[in-house]
């Protein structure tokens, strides 16, 4: 069997997303996510210039060879732009794998390890009362986690709060906009946002909150100790994770569960942070960490010191991922949670998918690969929409984490 065409589809049914297309001299073919926001056009000529060209010819069941070949051919290794790549191509040949095989990927990957995919929601609003009544409302959807984000009181905007109460799309503009932030008025406000949840809905729901990157470590530590009594299921990107000494320091002084992770694209990004056990999920997705042949590497370390996963799956990321992503949540042991950010209608005729939502949880479909397509005509109808994503300016005009 040999590769004779690579495809990259570039469709924007309101908002970008990236498909690598591999197909065989068997008919097979298979799709992987090569969605990386705000920089997809740099992932679609890395496909295009640098990899499809090196595909032609190779045996695509051949997916450890080929990953090895795009990692360490590339001399220049590891990065956002390039793991993204070898990520889309990864999932694209696990894809035909299975289908060969004439199973769901899950199978291929070692079978069930649970009986579905616990995912978390995203409730948010402007205000905290805004915010419990969405709380309530994913509630009544069957959402056994949750995540909470609420605006900031003196702030025009903050990041996780959007217009939209079911699509979160952080990309809105064709060229950077400017985030206005306050540390000072975030640590007062969130605190007060799970003091008001856990005396709304008690200590049944797994209620989670991303910092996004904005404290500095010891502020990081005051926050997680201010929310102990609140019982996260985790803080996520609590600091920067650019320094894994700051989780040491964040270490010392709560026991708040940490996440971080969605920014990270190799082993080499997460590794002392799994080894000393400074977080408690580790939130690596499959199209910005190599696919599925890397991101199983990490999981298993993570087993190793008993962190559990938590892919990052924000709308960003398209249907394939999340297909994929659920393959590999229901085989993997150290399982902890699936984000699920939901995509619009229009996105999910684009990306026709077997997996379905019931009661808090995803399930795989059963027909073979990992479930997900591509409907090239309908994808043709959406043209590339440049956008970026958000900075972000303390008060004083100085940049800051967005
Ligand atoms: C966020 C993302 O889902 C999350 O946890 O951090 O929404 C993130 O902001 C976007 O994926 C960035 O494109
Ligand atoms: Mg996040």
């Amino acid at each position: 069997m040999k590769i004779i065409e690579g495809k990259v589809i570039v469709t924007c049914p309101g908002r970008n997303f990236v498909t690598l297309k591999i197909i065989t001299d068997e008919g097979v073919y298979g799709i992987g996510d090569a969605t990386l926001n705000g920089r997809e056009l740099s992932v679609v000529s890395y496909l295009e210039d640098h990899v499809i060209p090196c595909l032609i010819g190779r045996d695509p069941q051949q997916i450890e060879d080929i990953w090895q070949y795009l990692y360490r051919g590339a001399y220049w290794r590891r990065g956002p732009v390039t793991m993204s790549a070898i990520a889309a191509v990864d999932m694209a040949l696990w894809d035909i794998k299975a289908k060969l095989a004439k199973m769901p990927l899950y199978q291929l990957l070692g079978g069930r390890c649970r009986e579905g995919v616990m995912v978390y929601g995203h409730a948010n609003g402007t205000t905290i009362d805004d915010t419990l009544g969405e709380l309530d409302r994913y509630m009544s959807m069957g959402y056994k986690a949750i995540r909470l984000q609420t605006g900031v009181p003196g702030l025009k905007s903050t990041y996780g709060v959007s217009g939209d109460k079911m699509y979160y799309e952080p990309a809105d503009g064709d060229l950077p906009t400017e985030n206005v932030w306050s540390t000072e008025k975030y640590l007062d406000s969130v605190p007060k946002l799970f003091e008001r949840a856990r005396e709304k809905v008690g200590f049944g729901p797994h209620l989670l909150h991303d910092v996004h990157h904005r404290l500095t470590p010891i502020e990081a530590a005051r926050l997680g100790k201010s929310l102990e009594p609140y019982r996260l299921f985790w803080l996520e990107d609590a600091t920067v994770a650019d320094n894994p000494e700051s989780f040491r320091l964040i270490r010392q002084h709560t026991t708040t569960p940490l996440a971080v992770g969605e920014v990270f694209n190799s082993i080499h990004d997460c590794r002392t942070l799994i080894q000393e056990q400074l977080i408690d999920y580790i939130r690596c997705t499959l199209v910005h960490t190599g696919g599925i042949t890397h991101l199983r590497r990490i999981a298993s370390l993570a087993d190793l010191y008993q962190v559990r996963t938590g892919c990052h799956g924000a709308t960003d990321l398209s249907p394939v991922s999340m297909g994929a992503a659920l393959n590999f949540d229901i085989s993997i042991p150290n399982f902890g949670v699936q984000e699920y950010m939901r995509h619009t209608k229009e996105t999910d005729e684009v990306f026709p998918h077997n997996y379905t939502f019931k009661n808090g949880y995803l399930m795989p479909g059963e027909t073979p690969g990992h479930g997900v397509d591509i409907d090239e005509k309908l994808a043709a109808k959406y043209p590339y929409k440049r956008a970026f994503l958000p900075v972000n300016r303390l008060e004083d005009g100085s940049m800051t984490n967005w």
